[in-house]
């Protein structure tokens, strides 16, 4: 997968791509990550990005051109193009899933007080990341590199995926290490005798409780498949 992030701020993505998992996916050639700045593609003799909202207010709007031609430079057919936005749809681990199938992705991070309202007409897809507003797109981006990365085949055991959280919409069951004891704190029974069917039963329905008694909202959404 190649996947481009249109910024202002190139210097934040310095270190965080190139640790861990990321680090490795980009070593073994599953993915291929660049950061551009789209101030690069200013037509603008000071290279300016943005100008004044026309009907007035405050703050400064990103323009069209930087934006328009920076995506149509590097926009193929098969790029799907998403817009970094707080109004854009709230992400979640099935929007994950289909992203990581995709073989090119360019992520627009938005930034100031906003951006032209025709830079929507240039996207696939406008992503929020939840209910809060950050300063720009910047850390959103990571935010879906790092969940889309991971689930690349090949990057981490596929085995992992089946049994984390929101697979099936559904939290994670406890799991617990030595010791069985730990400052009178003990390890469930069940995990310990050795009875497979027991445990797979087990973490099923400590899975439901969890997801019922701490996300209502997700266990209403989408009722687990065998239950
Ligand atoms: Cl994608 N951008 C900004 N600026 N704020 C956000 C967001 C995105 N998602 C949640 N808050």
């Amino acid at each position: 997968m190649k996947i481009d992030i249109l910024s202002l701020f190139p210097d934040i993505f310095s270190s965080v791509f190139e640790e861990s998992i990321i680090k490795r996916a980009k070593e073994l050639g599953k993915v291929e990550i660049r950061i551009v700045n789209f101030r690069d593609y200013s037509k603008d003799p000071h290279h300016k990005v943005d100008d004044t909202p026309y009907g007035g207010g405050q703050g400064m709007v990103l323009c069209c051109q930087p934006i328009f031609d920076c995506v149509n430079a590097i926009k193929t057919t098969e790029s799907k193009v998403i817009l970094l936005t707080p109004d854009g749809a709230v992400y979640k681990q099935s929007l994950a899933y289909d992203l990581s199938r995709e073989k090119h992705l360019i992520i627009i991070c938005g930034h100031y007080e906003g951006f032209d309202e025709r830079i929507r007409t240039l996207v696939d897809l406008e992503v929020s990341i939840g209910d809060y507003i950050l300063t720009g797109g910047e850390f959103a981006s990571m935010v879906l590199v790092d969940s889309i990365v991971r689930l690349l085949p090949g990057v981490i055991k596929e085995e992992s995926h089946l049994q984390e959280s929101f697979h099936n919409n559904l939290l994670d069951y406890p799991v617990y290490t030595k010791p069985r004891v730990y400052e009178g704190l003990e390890v469930p029974e069940v995990l310990v005798n050795g009875d497979h069917k027991k445990i797979d039963e087990y973490r099923e329905r400590m899975s439901v409780e969890r997801t019922k008694k701490r996300r209502p909202d997700l266990w209403s959404e989408e009722r687990y498949d065998e239950l």
